[in-house]
């Protein structure tokens, strides 16, 4: 490293001033003018968003559609992104501003692809959202225990807090699901709506819909889960308005699911955001490393403790703690079989070859690129 202090008050020996402080003339001038505001949806490269200063734009809603300046380059701009806009932000039909500035984001939550062409890729997913609600329904259609532990390491790894919901509790008990989550330290809230009330009133009171609000409110929170659980049922209760198209859709073509099939950001009474997202089938968390995946695992991260140094912890490795503590003597059948589906869940995230079980159908996948 060349030394900048020449140690002499020799004026004839020019000390040059470091790249970093040359003034930076080719640069285009920061946008000190920008306005700032939150992506909220994107649509075929049409951004969606809700500037800070709501009162800039003409109708008073604060929404403006922009397009990604070219100088933003190639990197991806997800909803949830805090983003700075020049140009027309008056919101009037057909203008477009110009998205200049991409915030640093506070949380980021990903996936990866785990089929076709691009497996193994991540795709950021959301930006700056707080909670991951991790929806299931208790029945109709069945619980995945193994979906929730991926989502939980989804959430960990994104710097998010997860909330379990389950729906659909006037079908099953959800207690068993609850004993399975609740030691874990993961919060969770049972629901029953009445789906077959039309009125918004009735079903924004259905049971749970407080708790989940309690959680939520003030915060930015992005609802996952299957289709079917009732991810859209219950945003519709907690946004008045939101419309959500909910029932029964063709999980092949995907058909007559419009409005559900992007990532929407959807403002709640007394403050806050909802995002809503398709039905994915699956969602990939190989781009998170392995002491990482244990994070999601807070049981079998104590047991962990005790494996030999650099234990990767996969099926088969010698010495690993966890199987020691699934295979111990005098467990009985019912807890040993407990053990051995968490391990059994965290290895399957270990080793996301072995995740063929759940392939994302492409009409499904695009939604989410
Ligand atoms: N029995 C029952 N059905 C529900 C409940 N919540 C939603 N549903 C139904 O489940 C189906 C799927 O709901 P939807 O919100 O579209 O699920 P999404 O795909 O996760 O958005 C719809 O037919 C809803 O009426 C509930 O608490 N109990
Ligand atoms: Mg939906
Ligand atoms: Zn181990």
């Amino acid at each position: 490293m060349a030394r900048r202090d020449t140690g002499t008050d020799d004026p004839r020996v020019r000390v040059r001033p470091g790249k970093g402080s040359r003034p930076r003339t080719k640069q285009r001038p920061a946008h000190a003018d920008a306005h700032h505001g939150t992506v909220t949806r994107i649509d075929r490269g049409h951004y969606r968003i809700h500037l800070e200063r709501a009162a800039l734009t003409e109708d008073g809603s604060g929404d403006i559609t922009a397009m990604k300046a070219r100088e933003l380059g190639r990197g991806k701009v997800v909803v949830g992104d805090r983003v700075a806009v020049v140009g027309d932000v008056s919101g009037r039909k057909d203008t477009l501003a110009r998205m200049v500035r991409v915030e640093q984001r506070r949380t980021l939550l990903r996936r990866s692809a785990e089929d076709g062409d691009a497996a193994g890729t991540e795709r950021p997913v959301v930006a700056n959202a707080d909670l991951l609600v991790i929806v299931t329904s208790v029945a109709s259609p069945e619980p995945r225990p193994r979906m929730i532990d991926r989502y939980l390491v989804a959430a960990y790894d994104a710097g998010m807090e997860p909330l379990l919901v389950l729906t659909k509790s006037d079908l099953a008990d959800a207690a068993g699901l609850l004993a399975l989550y609740e030691p874990l330290g993961v919060r969770s809230v049972s629901t029953r709506l009445d789906p077959s009330s039309r009125a918004e009133a009735s079903r924004a009171r259905g049971d749970g819909v407080e708790a989940v609000r309690e959680v939520i409110g003030g915060r930015t929170s992005v609802f996952v889960g299957h289709s079917g659980v009732g991810k859209s049922t219950l945003i519709n209760a907690l946004v008045p308005g939101a419309d959500r198209v909910t029932g029964h859709v063709n999980e092949v073509t995907g058909r007559g699911r419009h409005t559900s099939t992007n990532l929407q950001a959807l403002e709640l009474p007394g403050g806050g955001w909802v995002i809503d997202t398709p039905g994915v089938r699956s969602f990939g968390v190989s781009h998170v490393s392995s002491t990482d995946v244990l994070r999601g695992f807070p049981d079998l991260a104590e047991v962990a403790e005790d494996c030999p140094r650099g234990c990767t912890h996969e099926q088969g490795v010698l010495d690993c703690a966890l199987d020691a503590w699934w295979g111990a003597a005098g467990l009985d059948g019912a807890e040993r079989g407990l053990r051995r589906s968490r391990v059994d869940s965290f290895r399957r995230l270990l080793a996301p070859s072995l995740e063929a079980e759940d392939p994302v159908p492409s009409t499904h996948r695009k939604e989410w690129e």
